[in-house]
């Protein structure tokens, strides 16, 4: 079945640039997707866009490029709960991907204990109203419920003015809980600000809460032309991803985002997106933190020595 992709798609960029940044040893890239290919992995009825293909083979391809190690691949709204792209994706990666899925309760144990055979180690909950439909908290809950107690936990996504509305309900989700984008900040407001004051309120209080410091090309106003002297794009996030990196060093992950769904006015550029970590995390400690023992001890414990 052919899929016409929606209206002013921007397909991902085809020859990222080599960063300039050496990721340490063991990297891994902690936020990406696959997408189809909708004639082998049809995307789903009740998606709320079409995007272009990308494959796990041009996924692995990045990931070598940019000198990541392994991946993390997460469900996309645009496969719904239908995880069979995701699944192949890492029963190809010969063990160097493991992923978070979207299921329903009606998923059974025999298929839940499936899916963690086969690498999956999470679940995501969306609250990004232009990508879902309502979903009920109360069956969310008893979806974590149950994969609390195979070891696995929550990623969610949702937007900065959402949060006080959601807070209850994220504060009570039984098991570690990732954060997709810093909780989607307007970095337009202040960083010592009440809105994203409230999301550094929600990691203080409650250390099962991880942040994913990514989408920088999401979140940026200032967009990925180097505004300063030092050369770095996406300058208007970096306080925001800083912060939470500095003050919460062993409960952060960073990955591109590749391919980089419903962008609208620019795709980035993977190496530069890369080159920007040291941004965030400037020195060796952090670096190693954020992008191999933080992501290692979440979905490869069993490899995780320290
Ligand atoms: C992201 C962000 C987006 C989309 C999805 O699952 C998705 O469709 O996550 C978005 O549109 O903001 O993390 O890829």
């Amino acid at each position: 079945m052919g899929f016409t992709k929606t209206p002013g798609w921007l397909d991902w960029y085809e020859n990222p640039s080599l960063p300039s940044f050496k990721l340490p040893k063991g990297a891994v890239d902690a936020h990406c997707h696959v997408f189809g290919p909708g004639v082998e992995f049809p995307y789903a009825p009740e998606r709320k866009y079409t995007p272009c293909d990308a494959s796990k083979k041009q996924l692995f391809a990045l990931r070598d490029h940019l000198g990541f190690s392994r991946n993390v691949v997460v469900q996309a709204t645009c496969h719904g709960s239908d995880n069979s792209a995701l699944v192949d994706a890492l029963q190809s990666s010969g063990g160097q991907a493991r992923g978070v899925a979207t299921i329903r309760r009606s998923i059974t144990d025999q298929e839940l204990q499936h899916l963690d055979a086969i690498g999956v180690r999470g679940v995501r909950f969306n609250f990004v109203k232009r990508l879902v439909d309502f979903t009920p908290k109360e069956e969310l809950m008893e979806i974590a419920t149950r994969i609390s107690r195979m070891g696995w936990h929550v990623v969610i996504y949702f937007e900065a003015i959402d949060l006080p509305e959601l807070w209850d309900f994220f504060t009570s989700l039984p098991t570690i809980v990732v954060v997709d984008h810093m909780g989607r900040p307007d970095v337009s407001k202040s960083v010592n600000g009440p809105e994203f004051g409230l999301f550094i309120k929600l990691m203080h209080e409650h250390p099962n809460i991880w942040s994913k410091v990514t989408c920088p090309e999401r979140l940026s106003i200032s967009g990925p032309k180097a505004l300063d002297d030092e050369h770095k794009a996406y300058l208007d996030v970096i306080p925001f991803a800083r912060y939470i990196v500095e003050h919460f060093p062993d409960r952060v992950t960073w990955g591109t985002d590749w391919p980089h769904p419903n962008l609208k006015d620019h795709m980035p550029d993977d190496g530069l997106l890369v080159d920007w970590i040291p941004h965030i995390a400037p020195t060796a400690e952090l670096q190693q933190q954020l992008l191999v023992e933080n992501p290692m001890r979440l979905y490869w414990p069993e490899e995780y020595k320290k």
